[in-house]
């Protein structure tokens, strides 16, 4: 049996070998470290791909990692999801997010791995099933969950503990041929030939694992590709809007096109560079088939409406600018779109809001909710929107129907991806981002941004642009200020309503060196917005907005 090329009992050379043997284990056949590493991420790998893949198999269900993602924003503080938005992007924060859980799964894997390799494998059964656990409790404990989304974490869970399993017999190869003749199986002897098995296995081993990450990335492909199905811009591509009963007029022609506005923000935000703000990490997909908009709670007569009911129902157009609370002054969260959708007032006349209900709580189809006070419909264009911009609504702005209330903040109406309109007590039920710090009354603080110049520029004549916004009381004034210089009124943009920003631009000679320009806006109702700076938190920022420019000669 013993072949010429067997390595000596010299365990250093055992571990130039490839590290069969290392020189701290007692014991001979402890398998290197890198083997439980590659072991542990392949059974990571290949679990999350079938996380993935049985995730394709229903709408309800979602993977692993998204399930987890779900929780972990449930539990971060505003300050730092605004943080990541504004570092990494409004949608690749979400990427980040994700690469991050499956970094901090790598990790966790990659130890694991070598604690199962080099110990037992009950070592890598157990922590499978502490992590399937997890992920099923992420699924089936929260905000948007339900029973069977356990499924995928839990089917996860059963494969990455069998490839750990099937890695801890892989780094242990049985001293085969030592078995095979016993009268000479010398504990040196055993030693030898096992090692020598273990050896020839490094090949076995890369191989195998290699085919295991393989198939992992093929599972993960079907998986994403079956998931795909769901998607529901595909649904929204066959939608066509009936007409608005009183379709605006194509809005006025766009400061922001004239020659020298390069930067203005134009009239209409157009969908691509709407802002977005959310808390799901995959959009929540629905079927428009079995899509139902529900009016519950404190009514005469509870409503279920179909995506067609609301499509059948008086549809009316209005140019309305929403804002996140979480907008800094100067901010882009803040956009001007015209809007399709049916009156709200009107729907919850005909449920028959009960006198003790005192909030509208809108309830999303994955579980975030807003509320205002009943009040504030009073007057006011509130829609069930289903279009924006001429376009049924995008899927990342709310298809197939959200909420748009002019004047108050998104956090505490604009719900997206609407399921449920609940008529109930502020005493008794908040949004999602109330007990979370934010205010439960919310509305816009009137708001001015300077636009252009967005850099440093030259001496002479200079266009200052900006926009200016106090949705429900409109805008009558512009002003800057350039240094410690009067306050100058600009021009004001064409008006679309008290409900939409408006534009505002002044021409400005401006001398070389460093100036300070501010803006500030007044109101509808003869109210100038006030220099008092505060945060966002917990009922939106005040402040003028200021910029320093440098003017080279
Ligand atoms: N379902 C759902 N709707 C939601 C949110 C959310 O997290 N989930 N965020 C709200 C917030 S905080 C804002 S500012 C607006 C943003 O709308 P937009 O993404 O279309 O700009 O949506 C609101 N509607
Ligand atoms: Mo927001």
């Amino acid at each position: 049996m013993a072949k010429p090329e067997l390595p000596a009992m010299d365990t250093s050379k055992a571990q130039a070998n490839g590290g069969v043997a290392d020189a701290d284990a007692g014991d001979q056949h402890r398998p290197p470290r890198w083997y439980g590493v590659l072991i542990g991420l392949v059974a990571a790998g290949l679990g999350l791909a079938f996380g993935e893949l049985v995730a394709g198999f229903s709408r309800a269900l979602r993977s692993p990692v998204v399930s987890v993602g779900d929780r972990v924003i449930d539990r971060v503080p505003k300050f730092l999801e605004d943080f990541a938005k504004r570092t990494f992007g409004p949608e690749s924060d979400k990427t980040v997010l994700r690469l991050s859980i499956l970094v901090v799964i790598a990790i966790a894997a990659a130890l694991v791995g070598i604690a199962t390799v080099r110990g037992r494998r009950s070592i890598g059964i157990a922590f499978a099933a502490a992590f399937g656990l997890l992920g099923a409790l992420a699924a089936g404990v929260g905000r948007n969950t339900r029973f069977v989304g356990v499924v995928p974490s839990l089917v996860a869970a059963a494969v990455a503990g069998g490839v750990l399993v099937f890695g801890h017999r892989l780094a242990h190869p049985e001293p085969v041929v030592a078995s095979a003749r016993p009268h000479q199986a010398n504990s040196a002897q055993a030693a030898l030939n096992s090692q020598a098995a273990s050896t020839v296995d490094r090949r076995r081993f890369l191989t195998t694992t290699g085919g295991l990450a393989v198939g992992a990335l093929l599972v993960t492909t079907i998986g994403k590709s079956l998931q795909g199905r769901f998607d529901s811009s595909l649904v929204r591509a066959g939608v066509r809007l009936p007409k608005p009963v009183d379709p605006l007029p194509p809005p006025p022609s766009d400061l922001a096109l004239l020659a020298g506005n390069e930067g203005l923000s134009s009239l209409i935000t157009p969908i691509k560079s709407f802002y977005r703000i959310d808390t799901a990490l995959s959009f929540p997909s629905v079927a428009l088939s079995s899509w139902r908009m529900k009016v519950t709670g404190k009514v005469d007569n509870p409503l279920t409406l179909s995506y067609d009911d609301i499509l059948n129902r008086t549809l009316i157009e209005r140019d309305i600018t929403i804002s996140c609370v979480s907008n800094e002054v100067g901010g882009d969260l803040v956009g001007n779109a015209r809007w399709i959708g049916c009156r709200l007032d009107d729907l919850l006349k005909e449920a028959g809001v009960h006198s003790d209900a005192d909030q509208v709580l809108g309830v999303s189809v994955d579980g975030f909710t807003a509320g205002f006070p009943v009040t504030t419909l009073d007057g006011r264009d509130a829609l069930i929107a289903v279009g924006m911009n001429g376009e049924a609504l995008p899927v990342r702005n709310g298809f197939p129907a959200r909420i748009i209330v002019p004047g108050i903040y998104g956090y505490v109406s604009a719900v997206k991806w609407l399921s449920e309109i609940r008529l109930t007590r502020f005493d008794t039920e908040e949004g999602y981002w109330v007990p979370r710090g934010w205010a439960t009354l919310a509305p816009v603080k009137t708001q001015s941004r300077i636009d252009r110049p967005g850099g440093n520029v030259k001496a002479g004549a200079t266009h200052l642009a900006g926009i200016a916004w106090a949705p429900t009381r409109g805008i009558d004034k512009a002003e800057i200020q350039v240094d410690d210089g009067p306050w100058m009124e600009t021009t004001l943009g064409p008006s679309l309503g008290n409900n939409s920003w408006r534009q505002w631009w002044l021409q400005w000679d401006a001398p070389a060196g460093r100036h300070q320009i501010r803006v500030r806006a007044t109101d509808g109702t003869g109210e100038t917005q006030t220099e008092q700076r505060t945060q966002v938190a917990p009922d939106g920022a005040s402040g003028w907005h200021t910029i320093r420019v440098d003017v080279s000669a």
